[in-house]
């Protein structure tokens, strides 16, 4: 299925008025509108090729009708939602869920749709059909070398398949780690993980990114061998200049403040990455900005702060990338929800005065400072990310308009009620 601009003009101008009444009231008091809605329209989010299809739960998966069954579908979908919302022209591909068995189609067929490949991802956390040695002891960590240069192969082979379809980086995430004491020399582990690190650095071309992602527990729960940001940097800094850290906001302990790590990472020149996602518990891969919004609006702050202190490009600097889990919502729906928190996380953040919070932490004016930022917080910046929207010709209720067009169902209708994508 393909939107056809008509469908998105005719849906426009049945909103304008309303829209324009909204833009005229947030203009007439945010002095640097035109400059937000400019970086606005910049700004792109890459969404997972797992994250299509409706994810499920260690105790099952209820599964959704007309999901996409190949990689060419996953790219349609993407370029449904990108027409939506102008915001979603980047995929994140994971192999080998998704290898594609014509590069040269699937590029072009992205490049119709205004789609580039953002960060490709390995997977050695899961033992694939026909594998020699099984991950189930860890894949670069493991005590047996040929487990480990199994897994080294296989990264190579991610970045050779990144090549082919224009990539510029590969994130690294290691379910490696222990369950129980005893199961593992630390510094073995570390050891044997960097050396593996250092094999597949050494494989990346040289305008190349590699990103290592931690997460503090799951698939192990007693250690995770790259577990945290220290751990990641350590990593990072050994490896070198095209090594990065990458946060996913759900790989946290509890309540950890996020913000402050994005924040000293950024001013290490070491943040390379995001995975947008929210969460209550754990990594609970739920829709960004569903649980805690305020949070999202803290981390855009920092990134905004701390990437116009290094002078970097918000919309190319960083990897901007979703990584959740639809289990109960339409997948769509949910990525068109998540591109949407972001938006408005980031418009916040560009709204946020820093002069004057600089001068109120001068100060000591902690008062102040709590306002200043609360005041962007409390601003209603959805006129202004939909004029984003209708300035590059996407659709000022994305949402709604996917539910007029009944998306889903002629999705349905083209791909069947039984079908599942591969992934998460
Ligand atoms: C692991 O929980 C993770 O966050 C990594 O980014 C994986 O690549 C992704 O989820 C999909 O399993
Ligand atoms: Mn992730």
């Amino acid at each position: 299925m393909k939107l056809e601009k008509y469908q998105i003009e005719e849906h426009n101008h049945a909103h304008r008025s309303t829209h324009q009444q909204r833009i005229d009231y947030v203009r007439s008091w945010v002095s640097n509108s035109d400059h937000i809605i400019e970086k606005l329209i910049e700004f792109q989010i890459a969404i997972p090729s797992w994250a299509l299809g409706t994810g499920g739960t260690r105790f099952g998966r209820f599964a959704g009708a007309g999901e996409p069954r190949s990689l060419e579908e996953k790219i349609e979908d993407i370029g449904l939602l990108h027409s939506l919302n102008k915001s979603s022209g980047a995929v994140s591909l994971h192999i080998p869920w998704d290898i594609p068995k014509n590069p040269k189609a699937i590029k072009a067929l992205a490049a119709q749709l205004d789609i580039k490949f953002d960060a490709v991802n390995s997977n050695t956390f899961q033992d694939q059909k026909g594998q020699q040695h099984s991950y189930k002891f860890g894949s670069l960590q493991h005590v047996d070398k040929t487990t480990r240069d199994q897994a080294i192969e296989h990264n190579l082979e991610v970045i050779h398949y990144g090549k082919e379809l224009g990539s510029s980086s590969i994130t690294v995430w290691l379910s490696d780690g222990s369950s129980f004491p005893g199961q593992l020399n630390f510094r073995k582990a570390f050891e044997n993980t960097l050396d593996g690190l250092q094999k597949i650095y050494g494989a990346l071309p040289d305008d190349w990114k590699m990103f290592v992602e931690y997460k503090a527990f799951e698939p192990n729960f007693y250690s995770m061998t790259v577990g945290d940001w220290g751990q990641s940097l350590l990593y990072a800094s050994k490896l070198g200049p095209k090594a990065y850290t990458l946060v996913d906001l759900g790989h946290h302990l509890p309540n950890a403040n996020i913000e402050q790590i994005v924040s000293l990472l950024l001013m290490e020149g070491k943040l390379g990455g995001f995975h947008f996602n929210d969460s209550k518990y754990g990594d609970d891969d739920l829709t960004v900005g569903s649980i805690n919004p305020y949070q999202l609006f803290l981390i855009f702050n920092e990134l905004v702060e701390g990437m116009d202190a290094r002078h970097m490009n918000h919309a190319t600097g960083l990897g901007w990338m979703i990584d959740a889990s639809h289990n109960v919502k339409d997948p769509l729906e949910d990525l068109l929800q998540s591109v949407e928190a972001i938006m408005i996380a980031y418009a916040q953040a560009l709204l946020i005065d820093q002069k004057a919070l600089e001068y109120a932490r001068q100060k000591n004016d902690v008062a102040l400072a709590q306002e200043i930022l609360q005041v962007a917080y409390r601003t209603d910046v959805r006129p202004l990310v939909a004029e984003a929207r209708l300035r590059s010709g996407a659709a000022l209720q994305p949402l709604e308009l996917f539910r007029t067009l009944k998306v889903r169902e002629h999705l349905i209708k083209e791909r069947g009620t039984q079908t599942v994508a591969t992934g998460l």
